[in-house]
């Protein structure tokens, strides 16, 4: 029986040909990618609808910077490249900030950007959405390719993924010209076109004499430490990392995304005696962490250096997959060379069984410090004030973690950044998603988006009301597809804080928001549950119920609007006029 309705018969003549379209989504499949983050338009509205239709999870947004960061955020959890589909110029430029940030964070994503008519734009002759989108993406990513003609599509789309994933992971830029879409060729010869990528990100075996340098370094040491960055996360060898760590017996540093490798409550985490343990430490161990300005690359006061650049009495070891990456700020003394399983591996294999663990003068020491701080930490904690503070209000989200310790959290802002980062205890790789390298604003719903569809485990998003504003507009996408993500914002009126003023006129000043402003209405207002909490109590229940019940919610936490600092911990990196008034 024929069905009235179904879609007209194609011909055998067509059912021979494929196109642009197709070959785009069968290359995607081929090699293994089944989500998509992204934002109709033309020339890309009909290739989302027959992507969904052959099986892709499409992820539509409000603005492709989100779905950018969606990707990148995917990138990071799966080590498979996210996908961000975005219309040509606009589209295109707004998504762009989210390939620069992947590639400066090492995230695997690309960029897939439809774009106008090539012999227009490139006489500059005035094309709907005009851009030379791929001389603009180059200079902010790893690679960027464009494909022409539909039997390269399988190429293109090879390039992208081993230009993203292979190596140093970062962002790809694909730029695929309208009419690429609709070109049709013989369907045989176009399933011929496509490659299945075999091994995109091959292991990097690292040199035996390098591995030997690097443990009689460690082994000589007296006062050792081992720094464990975002790209130790990214590796996904995390049961030979705590292996590691656990058989040396050295005290370790996560940087934020690096948090719960190990657990933060392990007893060789020494994140609460960070001040004490960077300027004593004598052989640090960098495991896929760069010395930038996230750990004053390497040098100055913070290293025990006597001046803000000088080089202290140190040795470093470094693993990464970058050879370029040693020496970029202080001298590498063993540089290991290699993907961070691969180099973890050999350390381990290295080692021997009777391993001698770190002088206990050195362990202790750091023990007593980090005990110190941690019960001054407990103190404070355990207060109540009123209006809540930061650390009331993030004592109930660092006890709701502890109780579901596979939530995802995100985490943006400044102050409420930093208090969530020292505050709130991970327990499991890969479950903290933060502002990086650049110390972005506005990851926030695009990381918690990708975070609930990639792993379909509950999000909890830390967001100061900042933060916030950068990204908001996706409430309506977490209720559109049902996430279960709860945004709680650490409400102070402002960036910062919300008490500054206008010395000179009746505008609010810079950093001043609208008070008392309902941010739990904008979720309401797409069907979520929003929440006004002024006491932990209130905040915590209202949490609870979010986790539990995995509705979309976004509770607005209201704190002291004095509570909080010009720019976080990071205040110094201000300058500061000369010019007295
Ligand atoms: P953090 O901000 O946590 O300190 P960074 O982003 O500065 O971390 O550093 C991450 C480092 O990890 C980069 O230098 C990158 O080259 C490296 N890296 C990423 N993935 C791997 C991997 N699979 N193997 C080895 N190194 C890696
Ligand atoms: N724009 C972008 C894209 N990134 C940035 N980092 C900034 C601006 C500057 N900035 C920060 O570095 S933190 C921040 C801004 C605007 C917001 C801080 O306010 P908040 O958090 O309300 O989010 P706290 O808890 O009140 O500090």
């Amino acid at each position: 029986m024929q069905d009235a309705s179904a879609k007209p018969a194609t011909t055998a003549a067509e059912d021979k040909l494929t196109d642009g379209f197709h070959l785009l989504i069968d290359a995607l499949k081929l090699n293994g990618i089944d989500t998509i983050f992204g934002l109709p338009g033309i020339p890309i509205t009909d290739f989302t609808r027959m992507a969904q239709a052959d099986g892709i999870r499409v992820i539509c947004f409000r603005h492709e910077q989100n779905a950018g960061n969606a990707a990148a955020a995917a990138g990071f959890l799966s080590g498979k490249p996210g996908i961000c589909l975005t219309v040509s110029a606009p589209g295109f430029l707004n998504g762009l900030t989210a390939l620069a940030n992947a590639t400066t964070n090492c995230f695997p994503m690309i960029l897939i950007s439809g774009s106008s008519e090539r012999e227009i734009v490139d006489l500059q002759q005035g094309d709907y959405e005009e851009m030379d989108q791929l001389a603009i993406a180059k200079p902010l990513c790893k690679a960027a390719f464009r494909v022409l003609h539909a039997e390269d599509i399988g190429v293109g789309i090879a390039r992208a993924i081993r230009a993203a994933v292979s190596g140093r992971p970062g962002g790809v830029y694909l730029d695929l010209p309208a009419k690429l879409f609709a070109q049709t060729m013989e369907a045989e010869a176009g399933k011929r076109s496509l490659i299945k990528v075999v091994d995109p990100a091959p292991r990097q075996i690292p040199a035996p004499d390098s591995v030997q340098r690097a443990l009689a370094l460690l082994k000589g040491a007296k006062r050792p430490l081992i720094v464990l960055g975002k790209g130790a996360a990214y590796a996904q060898a995390d049961a030979d990392i705590r292996a590691f760590v656990e058989k040396s017996g050295i005290p370790y540093l996560p940087m934020s995304m690096a948090k719960g490798l190990l657990p933060d409550t392990h007893q060789q985490s020494a994140s609460a005696a960070r001040s004490y343990v960077l300027p004593e430490a004598d052989v640090v161990m960098l495991i896929g962490a760069r010395l930038n300005w996230l750990l004053s690359q390497g040098k100055g006061k913070t290293w025990g250096g006597k001046s803000p650049k000088e080089w202290a009495d140190k040795r470093f070891i470094q693993i990464d997959i970058s050879p370029t990456e040693a020496d970029s700020n202080v001298r590498i003394d063993a540089p290991v060379i290699g993907d961070i399983g691969s180099c973890v591996a050999a350390l381990l294999a290295g080692m021997g069984s009777n391993w001698a663990k770190p002088p206990s003068e050195w362990t202790s020491a750091v023990a007593e410090r980090k005990d110190k701080n941690i019960a001054k930490m407990a103190e404070t904690l355990a207060k109540n004030p009123s209006p809540m503070n930061f650390h009331s209000a993030l004592n109930v989200v660092r006890n709701a973690v502890k109780a579901h310790p596979d939530a995802i959290l995100v985490n943006e802002g400044a102050n409420a950044l930093d208090f969530t980062r020292s505050i709130v205890d991970m327990y499991q790789p890969r479950k903290r998603l933060d502002v990086g390298t650049w110390g972005i604003m506005g990851i926030g719903m695009g990381f918690s988006v990708a975070a609930a569809v990639t792993t379909g485990k509950p999000v909890i998003a830390v967001e100061g009301d900042s933060a916030f504003g950068f990204s908001g507009m996706e409430v309506e996408t977490i209720c559109r597809y049902k996430l279960p993500v709860c945004v709680i914002i650490l409400n102070n009126n402002g960036v910062y804080k919300g008490t500054d003023q206008n010395p000179a006129g009746d505008d609010m000043a810079p950093t001043q928001f609208v008070k008392d402003a309902r941010y739990e209405m904008m979720m309401q207002a797409f069907g979520g549950v929003g929440v006004r909490a002024t006491t932990p109590e209130q905040l915590a229940e209202a949490l609870d119920e979010a986790v539990a019940s995995g509705k979309p919610t976004l509770i607005n936490a209201i704190i002291d609007e004095s509570a909080g600092t010009e720019s976080g911990r990071i205040t110094s990196l201000n300058p500061s006029t000369a010019k007295k008034k």
